[in-house]
């Protein structure tokens, strides 16, 4: 029997994911625009008491400036309008430009609306705002989560919201520039316990060092990788498209891991360990594991990363 790229997602079974995620943000798309407004608003201030947020580099909000200015410029009311309508996803020429911002620029231009409304230069939550109980139960859940999973959830639900007319995973347009690759003198190399696979080295040093192109070079060329909670993004094309418009500035800090020999001479590894965002640096280290499984030629046929359910997770090495 051959691998392919379903039957590769199946490796490792006894990995247990963060559910809550994908659980809190469908709750989260059934409330009102009202609700979900107030309920970001709370679950951010509440996690900015224990975490801070880096503000975003100058490109993502030159990227973002015209909406943002334009936004600025209008009344509450108007302002008001314009987030119901980004949180119900509504057709108007200012939800289609939002649709066409990367993951990175949705969050900066969100960044900078809690700014100016925390300033009151963007139309405030209303004081003494109450949740309904449905967005109430929603808020506990984000409270009840660790705070790599609170992020996530925050990043998912903003990156939904405007109005898509393309096809989901359809080309996106404004993208942020490339930082260049670090240069070798200034490159860091991990050590994971229990591994000593090339391949896996090279990608995670790669990755840290935002060299995307020697990166997806170790992939297969119908090789996938698969982010937490997605499908996987098959071909060393997507493959690169995809990192430089996510993966830029991730610190990731693999701790340890298992490789072992499966089918027709593939290699299985897991490794286990943190990841930490530009976002939010070293104040939320996010508990991951990659799991790869490594073709005959030394090239990653597959990978899955994913968000763990607990910290526990980070010791389960187990094959089955
Ligand atoms: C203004 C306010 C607060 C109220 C208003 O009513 C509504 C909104 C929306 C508001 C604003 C909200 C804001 C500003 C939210 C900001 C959220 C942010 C900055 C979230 C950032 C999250 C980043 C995350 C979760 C990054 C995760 C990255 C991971 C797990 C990377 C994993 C990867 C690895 C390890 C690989 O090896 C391959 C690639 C991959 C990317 C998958």
């Amino acid at each position: 029997m051959s691998f392919t790229i379903q039957s590769a997602q199946s490796i490792f079974p006894g990995t247990l994911v963060a559910d809550i995620v994908p659980t809190v943000v469908e709750s989260f798309s059934q409330l009102n625009a009202e609700d979900q407004l107030a309920l970001l608003w709370f679950a951010y201030t509440e996690m900015g008491r224990s975490i801070t947020v880096a503000a975003p580099g100058a490109a993502n909000m030159i990227l973002a400036q015209g909406l943002l200015e334009q936004i600025k410029q209008m009344p509450f009311e108007a302002q008001t309008q314009v987030m119901y309508d980004l949180a119900n996803r509504a057709d108007t020429p200012l939800c289609r430009s939002y649709a066409s911002f990367t993951v990175n620029i949705k969050l900066g231009f969100w960044y900078q609306l809690g700014e100016w409304m925390a300033q009151g230069i963007v139309a405030p939550i209303p004081e003494g705002y109450k949740l309904s109980p449905k967005a109430a139960d929603v808020l506990q859940a984000i409270r009840n989560a660790d705070s790599g999973q609170q992020i996530t959830i925050l990043r998912n639900t903003v990156i939904s919201m405007g109005f898509d007319p393309n096809a989901p995973g359809s080309y996106k347009k404004v993208t942020e520039p490339v930082s260049p690759p670090t240069a070798p003198a200034f490159r860091t190399k991990v050590t994971i316990e229990g591994i000593n696979n090339a391949t896996v080295l090279g990608y995670i040093n790669n990755m840290n060092a935002n060299d995307f192109d020697a990166a997806v070079a170790l992939f297969r060329s119908e090789g996938a990788l698969q982010p937490p909670f997605e499908r996987p993004i098959v071909g060393q094309d997507a493959i690169r498209a995809y990192m430089r418009e996510e993966c830029q500035g991730l610190k990731m800090i693999p701790e340890r891991g298992i490789s072992e020999p499966v089918e027709d001479g593939y290699t299985q590894v897991k490794v286990t360990g943190k990841v930490q965002t530009p976002w939010f640096g070293a104040s939320v280290g996010m508990n991951i594991a990659w799991r790869f499984l490594i073709d005959p030629q030394g090239k990653i046929f597959f990978v899955a990363i994913d968000l763990l359910a607990s910290p526990k997770e980070l010791l389960n090495l187990v094959r089955k």
